[in-house]
Order: C-alpha cells, then sequence, then structure tokens
C-alpha cells in the first residue's frame, strides 16, 4: 500500500476525550472514529487488525472442530420470550419495533436463536458433539461505554454454542473451548489467565473469564504468579483425546486465579506471598457451561440412544475481537507509539523514502516495495512528501513491526537502515540484505 493513496487520517494532537492509552493510540493513529457514544467506524488500518485477529480466531475455533455459520443481528423477541430471557435482560437490550409492530431487538448475544436452529434439524445423540460458532456484531446499551473499543455498545463478537448428549460430553466441549481459547490468545502475542467467574445473565454455574493483565483493566483480578510463565498447548493437542484435554484444564486450574466477583480472600492468602499477583486486567474471552437453561423451556431435546429423550447439555464461548485490539494495544506499547506483535500488525514492513522526489531513493524503494510485496509481506510504503522525522514519528506511532529507512546518504553507499520497532535495534545493510531478512 502506497501512504500517498491511502487513508489514514492521522491526528496531530493527543485526543482529549480518550482516558487510556490503547483508545488515545487508536484515534490517533487513524484506526477507528467514534459515531456515536460506544460506537465506532473502522478506519482502513483499524479494519486490518481486527481482519488478523478474526483470522487467527477462526482458526483455533476450526482447529478445535468448531464450525462457523452466521446468524444475524437482528432478533424477533418472541424467541427470547421462550427462554424467559426477554424481561430478564434488562435496559442493555436494544428494544426494536418493525412496521408490522413486531417486537424485534438487536442481539446482545445467540444463545436463544442458535438452540432454535438446533432443534430444528438435530433429534439425535448421533449428530453429538456440534459446536456452532459465529463472528457477529452485537450491541448491548452499556450504562457507561468507555475506553472506545474496550466497552463498546456495538462491539464484534466471536461467540460459539456446544450441544452434547450429557454432562461429561459437555465438559469435553468446555475443555475444548479452554484450549483453543489459551492457544488463541497466546498466538495473539497476549498472556492470558483462565480465571473463575461470575455468570451473570447467560447463567449457570461454571464459567471461566480469560483475563489479560493490564493497569487500566477493569476488573479487579487475584492469582499466583506461575499463570505468567506457563506454557501454551501446542498446536498438535488432539481435541478428541478427552484425558489429555482434561489434564491442561486441570493443570490450568489448579493454581488460585479469581475476578473479584468469585473471589476467596482465605484461599488467596494460603498463595505464598512472593506468588501472589494481586492487579488488574482486561476481560477478553469468557467460557460457560450451563447445561440445560436454554433448551428445557425452547425444547431442545434429543435421543440418547437408550431409549430416552433428554434436553441437550449446552455452553457458550465469548470472545470480544474488536476489544482484543484495544486490549493488544494496552499490553503493547511505549511512549512513540503502538507496538503490534507481528501476528496482527496492519502491515508488517514500512518502508520509509526518507527524501521523497531523489530519484535514487524512489527507484530503492519502489524495488523494496515490490520485492516483499512479491513474497507476500504486507508493506506499507511512505512515499508522501513529509520530512524524515515525520515519517519516523508516524511509523512508530502505528507500530509497524519493521521499517526499512530508505535514505540519500545510506544508499550512496548501497546501504537501507532496518529498524525493529518493538527493541528498537537498528541494522545497516544493503537493499538485498534487507529484502533477505525481512521475507525470511
Ligand atoms: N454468550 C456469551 C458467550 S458467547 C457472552 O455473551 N459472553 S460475554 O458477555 O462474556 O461476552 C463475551 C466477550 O465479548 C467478552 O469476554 C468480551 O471480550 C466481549 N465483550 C463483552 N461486552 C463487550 C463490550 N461492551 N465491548 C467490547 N467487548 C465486549
Amino acid at each position: 500500500m502506497r501512504l500517498s493513496r491511502y487513508f489514514m487520517p492521522i491526528l496531530k494532537e493527543p485526543p482529549r476525550e480518550a482516558e487510556i492509552v490503547s483508545h488515545r493510540l487508536m484515534l490517533r493513529a487513524g484506526m477507528m472514529r467514534q459515531e456515536a457514544a460506544g460506537i465506532y467506524a473502522f478506519l482502513p488500518l483499524g479494519l486490518r487488525v481486527l481482519n488478523k485477529i478474526c483470522a487467527i480466531v477462526r482458526e483455533e475455533q476450526n482447529r478445535s472442530g468448531a464450525i462457523e455459520l452466521l446468524m444475524p443481528t437482528m432478533q424477533p423477541a418472541d424467541l427470547w420470550r421462550e427462554s424467559g430471557r426477554y424481561d430478564a435482560y434488562g435496559k442493555e437490550m436494544l428494544r426494536i419495533k418493525d412496521r408490522h409492530e413486531r417486537d424485534m431487538l438487536f442481539g446482545p448475544t445467540n444463545e436463544e436463536m442458535i438452540t432454535e436452529i438446533f432443534r430444528a434439524y438435530v433429534r439425535s445423540y448421533k449428530d453429538l458433539p456440534l459446536n456452532l460458532y459465529h463472528i457477529q456484531w452485537k450491541f448491548r446499551d452499556e450504562v457507561r461505554p468507555r475506553f472506545g473499543l474496550m466497552r463498546g455498545r456495538e462491539f464484534l463478537m466471536k461467540d460459539a454454542y456446544s450441544f452434547d448428549v450429557d454432562q461429561a460430553g459437555a465438559e469435553h466441549s468446555y475443555n475444548k473451548m479452554f484450549v483453543a481459547y489459551l492457544r488463541t490468545f497466546a498466538r495473539l502475542g497476549l498472556k492470558s489467565i483462565p480465571m473463575r467467574a461470575d455468570t451473570g445473565p447467560i447463567g449457570g454455574n461454571l464459567s471461566h473469564e480469560f483475563i489479560i493483565l493490564a493497569d487500566t483493566g477493569e476488573s479487579e483480578v487475584f492469582c499466583h504468579k506461575d499463570f505468567l510463565d506457563r506454557a501454551t498447548p501446542p498446536e498438535d493437542v488432539d481435541f478428541d483425546d478427552r484425558a489429555a484435554l482434561k489434564t491442561i484444564f486441570d493443570t490450568w486450574t489448579s493454581q488460585y486465579a479469581a475476578t473479584s466477583d468469585m473471589h476467596d480472600a482465605a484461599a488467596f492468602a494460603a498463595v505464598p506471598a512472593d506468588k501472589q499477583v494481586s492487579a488488574r486486567g482486561i476481560e477478553v474471552g469468557h467460557i460457560f457451561y450451563f447445561g440445560t437453561k436454554y433448551s428445557e423451556p425452547m425444547k431442545a431435546i434429543v435421543a440418547t440412544g437408550q431409549g430416552g429423550d433428554v434436553p441437550v447439555h449446552m455452553g457458550s464461548y465469548g470472545i470480544g475481537p474488536s476489544r482484543l485490539v484495544a486490549a493488544i494495544i494496552e499490553a503493547s506499547h511505549d511512549d512513540a507509539g503502538i507496538i503490534w506483535p507481528e501476528a496482527v500488525a496492519p502491515f508488517q514492513v514500512a518502508v520509509l523514502n526518507l527524501k521523497q522526489g531523489d530519484a535514487a531513493t524512489g527507484a530503492a524503494c519502489e524495488e523494496l516495495y515490490r520485492g516483499l510485496g512479491a513474497k507476500g509481506i504486507d508493506v506499507l510504503y511512505d512515499d508522501t512528501d513529509k520530512g524524515a522525522g515525520a515519517k519516523f514519528a508516524t511509523a512508530d506511532l502505528i507500530g509497524i513491526p519493521y521499517q526499512v529507512m530508505v535514505g540519500p546518504r545510506g544508499l550512496a553507499e548501497g546501504k537501507v537502515e532496518v529498524k525493529n520497532r518493538k527493541t528498537g535495534s537498528k541494522e545497516l545493510m544493503s537493499p538485498a540484505a534487507a529484502l533477505d531478512l525481512l521475507t525470511r
């Protein structure tokens, strides 16, 4: 992408309304724009990051055996009357009447709709287990939308729903998501800690929130320090191996970790003092097992194969990709701007022409831009007529992992400079060597 032809409206002044660093940096970097309280347009740079996050989320959901579909944002109120949540959900639900005066709502979550889809087609244990997910916009009329994408009113959610014939099956389904979540967040460059949590309006009595530690987090959390050094389950983990997944689940839940809602001060006091972490955290995912809470009233019934019918056992599993954009920035930035982990960076490499209009730097930049692009690297080529200082500042602000600086002086000696945004290290090398390094 040539910056001169891109749409990336960088703000010079730090925006006043933003209270936390991720919100500030996203506005400054031209990643998003507020359209109403808690409602944002994703601008091109922000959308690139969101799409990369969703791609990783999808890969790990698919790997675990979950199947993608897409449900609508609008839902008929009657579905929610069946489960009893239409009245219970309260003011967070945006209620709308269509032209025929039918009660509709903008979905805050999809348990009812997926149960309706399930019951229309599935009758037998033979079709189970099943896990269906989608990535779709949600609306919750939060009392206090704040911190940009962190607590929005309209936000993106990956929500998965599992169906099993009995509780043992449902626990295995829960463990699959538990392991998929550990892998997903690790791939996003985050250390996530599963914590026992309150189930709120989703219901059930087993749930874990996946929390990343950050000073600006909304939740108060308590955990054992060893969580921060645990190894992520490997890529080839066998999701059908019940015992193996149970072992991972048991290991990851054997030590103390809870949000303030579920905090047990006495149990926490038993953690050795030098291992106690009391901090703030951001909830990036939340998984629930709620048994037959929806299947019973909504009559999602399956044959057990042993001469009976039972309401299906269900769980639901959420990740907030739009919140993750902000959470990753909270976890990875410095005074100059964002430091994207390579896996989600909007562009992997920035090529900076330090003297626009100079024939030699122009030719070298073009060659690098084409060479990197030909190898499948996402490159942002700063070919604007800004000065070198402004180009450095922009590249640092938007957090591209590698910057290749092409200036007339270096080029006269056959060299360009490659900077690593995270470490700050800089190295002079030939354009060919830079190409080689960055496509390795
Ligand atoms: N149905 C269940 C699981 S699919 C559910 O709705 N769970 S939830 O309420 O915990 O939300 C799932 C995830 O969505 C959260 O972990 C969080 O990452 C994200 N999320 C929830 N509310 C917001 C919000 N207001 N703004 C941004 N992300 C949010």
